[in-house]
C-alpha cells in the first residue's frame, strides 16, 4: 500500500486541553504519527511518498475563505497579544441566546471559530494543517491515477472540523478534502466510512446536504461522548442529501462482537450505495486501552476490520484520524491496514 507522509505534522505539538475541569498535556501529540510511521516500516506496508501541494484553492472546496484566514493568523495575534507564552484556546462560545457574528479581537475570533477548548492554536498549526490536508489529498490522488489503496499518514486529525471551525484536534478536514478530491477528479459518488470512536460531526456536517457523498459513522453515542451534539442515528441527511448520512451510535463498552455487527451494516449500505471510490476516516480510539475513550477493541480485532473493507473491492484512500494509547497505535493502525492487504 501507497503511505503518503509529511514530518511536518511535528509542528503541530500544543502545549495544553483544556480537560476533566483542568488544562493537560494534550494526547494529539507528535508521537502518534510517529510510531504509526515506525510500524508501517518495520512490516513493510509499503512506499513512503511526501505530499504535494495543493494550495490554497484545493481548502476551499471545502472549507470557508474568512476561516482559513483566521487559521492562518490566528498565532500571530496571539502571540501579539499574549506574548507566545501559552497556546491560543477559546473562552466562551456564540450558544444559545447569543449571536454568531465573528468578533475582531483575536478572544473572541478563536471562540467563534472553535468547537472545543481541546484544540490549541500553536506556533505550527497553519503548516501542520496544511501538510496533513495535502497528505490525505496526495494519496485521494493516487487512487484516482489508479491505485487500489493509499494511506494518508497524517496529523493532526480531521473529522471534527467543519467548512468554518477546528476542534476534536482538528483543523482542516482531510478526509472531506479527500473525497473531494476524488469527486474533482471524476468520481461521480465517494463514500466516507468514519470508524474513529468519536462521530465525525465535521464530515457530517460539510456533506450532509449532498447526495454525491454517503457519510457512514459507527462511534461512540453522542449522549455519553464528545462530540455530544451531532452523531445520533435520526441523522440522515438533509435536503438532496437526505438518507445519504448513516450514523451507528454505539454504547460505552461496546465490544469488537457488536461493532463488527454494526460495520457489516455500514458496509452493506456502501455496497448498496455502489460508490466509485471509498475514503475510511480511521481512527483507532475504539481500542481498550485508549486513555479517553470506552470502547474495548483488542489489538486483534484490527486486521478483521481492514479485510472487512477490503471485500468491498473499492479504491480505497485510508485517512488517519484519532488514537490515544501511543504504545499500540502503531500496530493498531497498521493492523488494520495489513488486514485489508490480507
Ligand atoms: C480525532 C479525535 O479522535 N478527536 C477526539 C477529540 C476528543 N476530545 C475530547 C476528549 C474528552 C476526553 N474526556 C475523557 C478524559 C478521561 N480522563
Ligand atoms: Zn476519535
Amino acid at each position: 500500500m501507497q503511505i503518503v507522509y509529511s514530518a511536518d505534522h511535528a509542528r503541530q505539538h500544543g502545549r495544553g486541553e483544556l480537560t476533566d475541569g483542568r488544562l493537560m498535556p494534550v494526547v494529539e501529540k507528535p508521537a502518534r504519527a510517529e510510531m504509526v510511521l515506525k510500524r508501517a516500516q518495520e512490516v513493510g506496508l509499503g512506499d513512503i511518498m511526501p505530499p504535494r501541494d495543493f494550495g490554497r484553492e484545493a481548502l476551499v472546496r471545502i472549507h470557508r475563505p474568512d476561516y482559513l484566514a483566521f487559521l492562518e493568523g490566528a498565532w500571530a495575534e496571539w502571540e501579539a497579544e499574549r506574548g507566545g507564552e501559552t497556546d491560543c484556546l477559546p473562552l466562551i462560545w456564540p450558544v444559545r441566546n447569543l449571536r454568531a457574528v465573528c468578533p475582531t479581537h483575536i478572544d473572541g475570533k478563536v471562540s467563534y471559530y472553535a468547537l472545543d477548548a481541546g484544540t490549541p492554536i500553536t506556533p505550527g498549526t497553519w503548516t501542520a494543517a496544511r501538510a496533513s490536508a495535502n497528505v490525505a489529498m496526495t494519496a485521494a490522488d493516487l487512487v484516482a491515477d489508479g491505485t487500489r489503496a493509499a494511506f494518508a499518514l497524517g496529523r493532526p486529525p480531521g473529522h471534527h472540523a467543519t467548512a468554518d471551525q477546528l476542534g476534536g484536534y482538528c483543523f482542516l478536514n482531510n478526509a472531506a478534502l479527500a473525497a473531494q478530491r476524488l469527486l474533482d477528479r471524476g468520481a461521480e459518488r465517494v463514500a466516507v466510512l468514519d470508524v474513529d470512536y468519536h462521530h465525525g460531526n465535521g464530515t457530517q456536517a460539510i456533506f450532509e446536504d449532498r447526495a454525491d457523498v454517503l457519510f457512514c459513522s459507527l462511534h461512540a453515542d453522542p449522549k455519553q461522548e464528545f462530540p455530544y451534539f451531532l452523531g445520533h442515528a435520526d441523522e440522515t441527511g438533509t435536503g438532496a442529501g437526505e438518507g445519504y448520512t448513516v450514523n451507528a451510535p454505539l454504547p460505552w463498552g461496546t465490544t469488537a462482537e457488536a461493532w463488527m455487527a454494526a460495520l457489516e451494516r455500514l458496509c452493506q449500505r456502501i455496497e448498496s450505495y455502489a460508490p466509485d471510490a471509498l475514503v475510511v476516516s480511521l481512527g483507532v480510539d475504539t481500542y481498550k486501552g485508549d486513555p479517553i475513550s470506552r470502547f474495548a477493541l483488542d489489538t486483534s480485532d484490527f486486521p478483521p476490520i481492514g479485510a472487512r473493507l477490503a471485500k468491498l473491492a473499492l479504491p480505497t484512500t485510508f485517512v488517519m484520524e484519532g488514537g490515544y494509547a501511543v504504545e499500540e497505535i502503531g500496530v493498531n493502525a497498521v493492523g488494520v491496514l495489513q488486514g485489508f492487504e490480507g
